[in-house]
């Protein structure tokens, strides 16, 4: 290896050379970004003029009116959930938040029970819903909705044109639902109200439970229930239906290979995952029956399971299965907690 060497002054010279240089190139570097914010700033005024009938002043007020967040882009950029299923799962399963649930189930009871009739959703798993994303309504974010989207729409390139898009699907809310854009508050992702719906699925799903005239998931829980109970009935929820398996695996190449794939891929019927080296041990499902397959380390033993219909639904609302293996036990230790009530639908 050849060692450069340098005179002192010639070191000096060096170093603030490369000090000058490097603060040029971040300062180009902050004036290519803010250009093309600008860019994309233009081109989705014009986009909402065109499409949605916004005038270029009311959306430009809006864009200029919202803060970008430094703290959002932060939260943003850091690396994917590292915490061990344990840790995850404990960071939930908290009596404070089965003893909070419990009280939600009886205040709500009766919402509750409009929602499995109307949608055909058991209570324990839209409780559980709303426990796991807002301590049932009391975190709901403290990011205005509309610096958040704002932020990540036109500051974080990975995924601008998504929330670009929400942004969009919350403005036309705003105007059908006659709401501020500038009232609201939500997660650093735009995530809204007791149910943490972004705007694409509070247009798409909310519902009015309550009949009062508003769809209203920040202040209205039944509306919250209601929502959260037609979101799973549009994923194809089953009422009674099944969960989790637990079930042996054989390891072989053709299962490690398909465990690389995201569980989404992983579906298969269970006479298929029995050809695959998966004992299901004795059910009276039907072979035909869709299942995908996963694993949770606890630390000690790695445990498999296939998730069936419902337990697909809940990976709907967060694609992970350490959420929704969480919905699901914090659903069982609640409807342990509460004594049922028997439900009349007519
Ligand atoms: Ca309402």
């Amino acid at each position: 290896m050849t060692v450069l060497k340098f005179s002192f002054p010639l070191r000096l010279f060096l170093c603030v050379f490369l000090f000058l240089n490097s603060a040029v190139a971040v300062r180009a570097d902050e004036a290519d970004n803010a250009a093309g914010a600008q860019a994309a700033e233009a081109a989705f005024i014009q986009r909402l003029v065109e499409k949605d009938g916004f005038s270029a002043d009311q959306v430009r007020g809006w864009l200029d009116t919202a803060q970008v967040r430094d703290s959002i882009l932060q939260t943003m950029s850091q690396p994917p959930e590292t915490r061990s299923w344990p840790d995850y799962r404990a960071g939930f399963m908290t009596e404070a938040r089965i003893r909070a649930g419990v009280n939600f189930w009886q205040n709500n009871a009766g919402w509750l029970n409009l929602a499995r009739c109307e949608y055909g959703v058991e209570p324990q798993y839209i409780v559980a819903i709303l426990g796991v994303e807002t301590f049932y309504g009391r975190q709901t974010g403290r990011y205005p909705i509309l610096d958040a989207l704002v932020t990540l729409g036109f500051h974080f390139p990975p995924r601008q044109q998504f929330f670009q898009d929400e942004l969009e699907q919350f403005l036309l809310l705003a105007r059908e639902e006659h709401m501020d854009p500038l009232a609201h508050k939500g997660s650093y992702a735009g995530a809204m109200g007791i149910p943490q719906f972004m705007p694409s699925s509070y247009r798409r799903w909310a519902v009015d439970l309550n009949r009062d005239g508003v769809r209203d998931i920040w202040g209205e829980p039944a509306d919250a229930i209601g929502s959260v109970a037609n979101y799973f009935r549009s994923f194809g929820w089953q009422s009674g239906g099944g969960f989790l398996l637990p079930v042996t695996v054989q390891p072989s190449d053709q299962l490690s290979a398909l465990m690389q794939q995201p569980f989404t891929e992983r579906r298969h019927t269970l006479a298929e995952w029995g050809a695959l080296g998966v004992d299901i041990g004795a059910t009276t499902l039907p072979p035909d029956t869709p299942a995908w397959l996963f694993s949770l380390d606890d630390g000690e033993q790695q445990s498999w399971y296939l998730g069936l219909n419902n337990y697909f639904v809940l990976t709907r609302y967060n694609r992970s299965v350490y959420y929704a293996t969480t919905v699901f036990q914090l659903a069982q230790a609640l409807q342990q907690a509460v004594v049922p009530t028997v439900v009349s639908c007519n």
